[in-house]
């Protein structure tokens, strides 16, 4: 018999790190593990019963509404409602920012931004998909939190994760201090400590960015993508391309095995399309606090000063060193104007 560690537990157990927590972030943290399980239930029979294919809405973005994408966006906001630990939801799937108005809610402290089925278009055909989530403590005092307590920077964060519905199901997340992944056991319905204080190697040999876009790359970005497949033994080139078109499934496999993935501006996203709330920042934190590195290819991405809740930025994050080469590129040849 195994000695396992599960979500619960060790959330319990890391809440010690907090001297005045009072236990609202293990619950909020409780909350989205549970809603992380019904979602993978679905996802996991998507296969057999009519919940794939169109439902003939789009999202903000103006994306075809898969119904697992609509079935996810409920089942988290329904957990963090229950919950009672989160005052306001900002989710890819909505325009508007959802306030929480219920009775256990009223003091409730922390801000939720959430991607609730990141990469769905997957789903069709079986490809890793995730769930992406962003925690922030709101910073007004009185009345009914409200946008402002949602535009914070990405450095203001108090907790980030993913959930990855794969060849297993995984929630990653940090709080601050170091990476932790927990793999699901289908047959205890529990996450389970499989990957404690993950680190980010600082090199690989993995980038992954959608080459279909390459003509409309900014320089710097091309110049690095040549740089990756020029033969040189001594910096283990050419690297490999890895793309599967699901943010988790791409940056998981960097913060495990090492490597660099991008989204640059294109023709179509000129701001990138990646949306800084609840892709960029939580992504961001978790690999920082695994050692690696995030940038829009000029600043740090935890640095931005959001403007409006579906914002687009530009990413290159990953191994700190493939991103300190791809930074370098951007600067001799895409320099900032
Ligand atoms: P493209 C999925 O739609 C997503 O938001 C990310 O998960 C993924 O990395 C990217 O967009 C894929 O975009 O333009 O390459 O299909």
């Amino acid at each position: 018999m195994h000695a396992f560690k599960t979500l619960g537990q060790f959330i319990i157990q890391k809440q010690a790190d907090f001297p005045y927590a009072k236990g609202e972030l293990s619950r909020l943290l409780r909350d989205i593990g549970i809603a992380a399980k019904i979602v993978n239930r679905e996802i996991n029979k998507a296969g057999l019963v009519d919940i794939l294919g169109d439902v003939g809405t789009t999202n903000v973005q103006g994306e075809q509404q898969k119904k697992l994408d609509v079935y996810a966006n409920e089942q988290f906001i329904a957990a963090l409602t229950t919950g009672g630990e989160c005052c306001i939801i900002a989710t890819e799937e909505e325009e508007e920012i959802i306030h929480i108005q219920s009775p256990v809610s009223g003091n409730a402290k922390y801000i939720v931004c959430i991607d609730p089925l990141d990469g769905s278009s997957n789903t069709d055909v079986n490809v890793s998909v995730g769930t992406i989530f962003s925690i922030y403590r709101r910073k007004s005092v009185e009345g009914l939190a409200d946008l402002k307590d949602v535009l914070q920077k990405g450095t203001e964060q108090v907790a980030a994760g993913y959930i990855i519905y794969g060849s297993s199901t995984m929630l990653v997340y940090t709080t601050g201090v170091g990476v932790n992944g927990f793999t699901l056991d289908p047959s205890i319905g529990e996450f389970c400590l499989s990957h404690p204080q993950i680190k980010i190697p600082t090199t690989g040999i993995v980038y992954s960015v959608n080459e279909g876009n390459y003509v409309h790359f900014p320089d710097g970005i091309k110049k690095y993508i040549k740089y990756c497949q020029v033969e040189d033994e001594s910096t283990n080139r050419p690297y490999t391309s890895r793309y599967i078109g699901s943010m988790a499934g791409d940056i998981h496999r960097s913060l495990i095995k090492g490597g660099i993935y991008m989204y640059p501006t294109t023709a179509s996203s000129p701001n990138g399309k990646l949306r800084l709330l609840y892709e960029c920042n939580p992504m961001a934190f978790i690999i920082e606090q695994a050692g690696g590195k995030a940038t829009t290819g000029y600043e740090r991405i935890l640095d931005i000063q959001p403007d409006e809740v579906h914002q687009r930025v530009p990413i290159i994050i990953g191994s700190i060193e493939m991103v300190e080469k791809a930074e370098a590129f951007m600067k001799e040849f895409s320099p900032k104007a």
